[in-house]
């Protein structure tokens, strides 16, 4: 589930200008660069206090419910910053789950597949995968659309409640019943840009039947690493140069 809202950047940066905050996204800087203690934005001229060097100030944490004393509030592994830069809820360990996220290195060559299912009652309609990507804080402006390559459909559950399945196109045809559809979405590191530390994209992928109806969305994280995820700590990831 998205933590607050279902684009949260913009969401968060609109909450931000409420309170006062930076007018505009800060640009991401590895963690050991970002500033400690209090964090003065020059344009505005309010300072901005984040207590746990986390990226996220101690007035959004209290907005979001995080700790502002602990960089990683809900102990996923995933610090606040990410989690409330993605979407995702920095209180609640079990998202994103294992099965949302997807690794990659940020070297030439790299690669990964996410597996996403979505769960459909149909009624003999074709079900079709769609994938957005939600904004990001990348200074580059990339988003998850920028690594995705392919997304196929793979296999249903009952596989006797669909006729056909067009892999390509990410299809399932004539489907009926309460059917599990699951798709694989192939992400590669194509773009020229270097990464000197960790970033997570996020995107949602759902289903839209031949009707028109959206069903079984949900919504994933792309991480791209400068180094394989086995190795990766709190203390990788990217953070915003002045705190959100
Ligand atoms: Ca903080
Ligand atoms: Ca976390």
């Amino acid at each position: 589930m998205r933590a607050h809202c279902g684009v949260l950047v913009p969401c968060l940066c609109a909450c931000l200008v409420a309170c006062g905050g930076p007018k505009q996204p800060p640009l991401l800087v590895r963690l050991g660069d970002a500033g400690a203690g209090m964090q003065v934005d020059a344009r505005v001229h309010v300072p901005q206090v984040d207590s746990d060097h986390d990226g996220v100030c101690d007035a959004t944490e209290q907005m979001f419910g995080s700790n502002p004393q602990a960089a990683d509030s809900d102990h996923d592994g995933f610090p606040d910053f990410v989690e409330v830069a993605t979407g995702f809820d920095p209180t609640d360990p079990t998202v994103p789950g294992p099965d949302q996220v997807a690794f990659m290195t940020a070297k030439s060559q790299a690669s990964v597949d996410l597996d996403v299912r979505s769960t459909v009652d149909s009624t003999g309609e074709g079900q079709t995968g769609f994938f957005g990507a939600y904004p990001t804080l990348d200074p580059q402006h990339l988003t998850a659309s920028d690594f995705l390559v392919s997304g196929i459909a793979v296999d249903a559950q009952p596989p006797d409640n669909v006729r056909n399945i067009v892999a390509a196109s990410e299809r399932f045809g004539s489907v009926t019943g309460h059917t599990r559809l699951r798709f694989r979405l192939h992400f590669d590191y194509h773009v020229d840009v270097q990464f000197s530390c960790a970033e997570g994209f996020s995107f949602s992928y759902g289903v839209k039947s031949d009707l028109g109806q959206q069903a079984g969305q949900r919504d994933y994280l792309l991480v791209v690493a400068p180094k394989g995820s086995a190795q990766l700590t709190a203390a990788d990831y990217c953070l915003p140069a002045t705190c959100l």
